[in-house]
């Protein structure tokens, strides 16, 4: 079965990567735009604001706190054909119901974060990963790094880009991108009128925070929320990180969210993640902070939620 999405994110993929000019005059222009004091909390070079938190641990380590179980994880009985449609389909699996889709102007977006338990049922559904286009053939297993998890309501961390956009689109949704459909470049991911993701943060561009125009040490789960503890917070449970709308939470802090937002098609072309995470200080927990990682990239403290299409 054809899968047009595929092809319609090739496309945008590649007319994005064949402007490099835009692009990186985009990328200079949205750095612009970030608030005041953007950058490393050590107030470091003039790329802080698109290097990671020097507060985060190291890229690609993952959690001590869940060993993982190899001899549980797949679901043989299952198997015998791969998905290559939406869930709710025949050999694709139920649609998660944990995700409420919050309606937004012209789009609608997860209340929260992907959480484990839903990606179980992802991963249970058995997708091919043949069916993931050029841009992910490299990518042949959507299992995180580290799984099983123990929490199902903890959000879905340790996953690629990939595996994100192939979650979002399993479940009938894309990955958070373009409000007119696709991808936005990355000089569009700051413009509300052009970015699902950057106009929820932001209610429609009217604060840089999602919460208000105020950084707010106690609103969500970040470092300095309990600077005791960095530990995950299960999904859509913080009602202080409910934000900028009734049912929508955690759009800073918690972990980064991936989105459709890259700069090429290949593995180590980057891709942007939003909003900080449960170890960010406040110059990476805005709406406008720009943190570019390599599409193959997995962190325990990166996740994604998805957007309508
Ligand atoms: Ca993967
Ligand atoms: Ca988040």
């Amino acid at each position: 079965m054809p899968n047009p999405w595929f092809q319609v994110n090739e496309d945008a993929s590649t007319s994005g990567s064949a402007s490099d000019t835009s692009t990186s005059a985009g990328a200079s222009e949205a750095s612009s735009a970030d608030p005041p004091g953007s950058g490393s909390e050590d107030g470091g070079s003039s790329s802080a604001a698109i290097a990671s938190s020097s507060s985060e641990p190291a890229p690609g380590t993952t959690s001590t706190s869940d060993p993982g179980d190899p001899g549980s994880s797949g679901d043989a009985s299952t198997g015998d054909a791969l998905c290559d449609d939406l869930c709710g389909t025949p050999n694709c699996g139920d649609c998660p119901s944990d995700n409420a889709m919050i309606a937004f102007d012209q789009f609608s977006i997860h209340a929260h974060e992907v959480s484990n338990a839903s990606y179980q049922q992802f991963l249970d559904a058995h997708v091919d990963p043949a069916s993931q286009g050029l841009a992910c053939l490299w990518n042949d297993s959507f299992e995180p790094t580290t799984w099983p998890v123990a929490d199902g309501q903890l959000p879905v961390v340790n996953v690629d880009w990939c595996d994100a956009r192939a979650y979002c689109h399993w479940s009938g949704h894309r990955l958070c991108g373009a409000i007119l459909g696709g991808p936005t470049t990355v000089a569009q991911a700051f413009k509300p009128e052009f970015d699902q993701w950057h106009h929820a943060c932001t209610k429609a561009g009217t604060r840089p925070f999602p919460y208000g125009t105020q950084y707010d040490p106690s609103a969500c789960n970040v470092h300095d929320f309990d600077p005791n503890k960095d530990a995950l917070v299960p999904v859509g449970t913080l009602s202080s990180c409910e934000a900028p709308l009734p049912g929508l939470f955690d759009l800073s802090g918690n972990v980064w969210e991936l989105t459709d937002t890259c700069t090429g098609d290949g593995p180590d072309d980057t891709c942007l993640r939003r909003g900080g995470s449960l170890y960010s200080l406040e110059p990476d927990l805005g709406c406008y902070i720009k943190s570019p990682k390599p599409r193959k990239d997995v962190y325990h403290y990166v996740g994604f939620r998805c957007c309508s299409l």
